[in-house]
């Protein structure tokens, strides 16, 4: 085996084993192969990107991370960290629009702020929040409305996240009805305003320098939603919005407000850009158009807060990366969940979509949380196998097999399929 390596002697010593065979497609000419390519299980053609494609970098508080921008910082979670249904806190996505965001914050100089239509404009501290109101914990999905935005066709512009823009956590802190109550919303209020610490221009010539977010008051999301100062059982980090964020169950991340310092009560709708001009999806029943209705100006939008997340599911085990062997189980894992109410259904396709079976359903966190799903499959065919899975919620809805669209690459919740090759044992 001096310089030059032969082949056969080298899958010899290599024990010629199905799985180091594969693994090395380049080393995998044997004589009876040699006319016929491996399907390739690496790459682009055969693993789709799950995550979008960014270099990994490591932020402060957090592990490495697929960073999409720097100014704002925006870092989107890798597929493994779902193999669970909580989030790590160290793994959990980041995005600001705004590029200069708080990097320390000074406790006992802290307020926060309820000004406007109150009975009782008040300024509290941090320990008057987590000591003077009950606090309360709820598992909630925090995605953002943009997650995925790199599958529309055709292309739109924006951040081109892959499916990691989001997360599951246990977020511990104070109702915001409880916050309300005490300052006293007097008559007339039409919206609450949240305003952070992050400040910016914004984008060039239309931004506000300042991220600001508004809810209606008659939604019945302001019942559920939370200030909280704890996730999954810490203090937050900074960089996913310390001390205090919105948490806002079931809708998308942008009205998940960090850092929050200041609390509005508003007698007319909040016309700030973040609001009258971004995050604007068409009125349509699942906020998708074409490019075509939408250049034609004829299409009516709404602030995406009119919507709730779509049922999503997603394939985190296998990804593609390593080949499964014929009559050997195959465990199928993932999440799933669903903005509109609890899943209650995930099914798995090993022949991309034709057919159906129900999984196995993980431990229930309740109804805005993630929830784990397990389908062992045993693959007898070798060859390549696409894997499909597919999420129903507790209202019926189910995921559709097509893509939405709409300019601002928001809503995507089209059934996700995972390419994989499996070995023959003989
Ligand atoms: N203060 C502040 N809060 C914010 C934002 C922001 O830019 N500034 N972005 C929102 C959007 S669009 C998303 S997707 C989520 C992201 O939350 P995370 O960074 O904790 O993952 O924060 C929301 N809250
Ligand atoms: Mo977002």
């Amino acid at each position: 085996m001096k310089g030059k390596v032969d082949r056969r002697k080298l899958l010899k010593l290599l024990g010629a084993g199905g799985f180091l065979l594969a693994s090395r497609p380049a080393l995998a000419q044997t004589s009876a192969q040699a006319e016929e390519a491996l399907p390739s299980f690496t790459g682009p053609q055969a693993n789709p990107y799950w995550n979008g494609v960014h270099p990994y970098a490591v932020y402060p508080q957090k592990l490495p991370l697929l960073r999409m921008t720097d100014r704002p910082v925006q870092l989107e979670t890798p597929r493994h960290y779902f193999r669970t249904p909580f989030t790590p806190n160290e793994a959990f996505y980041v995005r600001y629009h705004l590029d200069e965001i708080p990097n320390e914050i000074d406790l006992s100089q802290w307020r926060l702020k309820l000004e406007g239509n109150f009975e009782r404009p008040v300024e509290l501290s941090f320990e008057d929040l987590i000591r003077k109101f009950k606090p309360v914990s709820i598992a909630a999905v925090n995605q953002c409305s943009g997650n995925s935005r790199s599958r529309f066709q055709p292309r739109v512009s924006g951040g081109q996240w892959g499916n990691g823009a989001m997360g599951n956590a246990l977020w511990t802190g104070v109702r915001l009805k409880d916050l309300l109550d005490y300052a006293g919303v007097k008559p007339g209020t039409v919206q609450i305003q949240f305003e952070g610490l992050d400040r910016g221009k914004g984008p060039e010539n239309l931004g506000s320098g300042r991220f600001i977010k508004s809810l209606d008051l008659d939604d019945p999301v302001i019942e559920e939603t939370i200030l909280a100062y704890l996730m999954n059982g810490e203090p937050l980090p900074m960089l996913n919005g310390f001390p205090v964020r919105l948490v806002v169950p079931g809708k998308f991340a942008t009205y998940w407000l960090k850092h929050v310092t200041w609390i509005r009560a508003l007698t007319e709708p909040d016309k700030n850009f973040w609001m009258a001009t971004a995050y604007k999806v068409p009125d349509t029943p699942n906020g998708s158009t074409t490019p075509e209705a939408f250049a034609s100006g004829q299409v009516k939008t709404v602030p995406i807060g009119h919507f709730n997340m779509p049922v999503r599911s997603f394939i985190i085990d296998p990804d593609g990366s390593y080949p499964l062997v014929a009559g050997l189980p195959a465990k199928i894992r993932g999440i799933a969940f669903s903005g509109h109410g609890k899943v209650v259904k995930v099914e798995v396709s090993t022949d991309n979509g034709q057919t159906w079976r129900p999984a196995l359903l993980g431990p229930d966190y309740g109804k805005y949380s993630f929830r784990t799903f397990e389908y062992t499959w045993r693959p007898t065919e070798p060859g390549k196998h696409v894997l499909a899975v597919r999420a129903t919620d507790e209202k019926g809805n189910v995921q559709p097999d097509s893509g939405v669209w709409n300019p601002g690459g928001y809503l995507w919740n089209k059934i996700e399929r995972q390419e994989v090759v499996v070995l023959a044992a003989k």
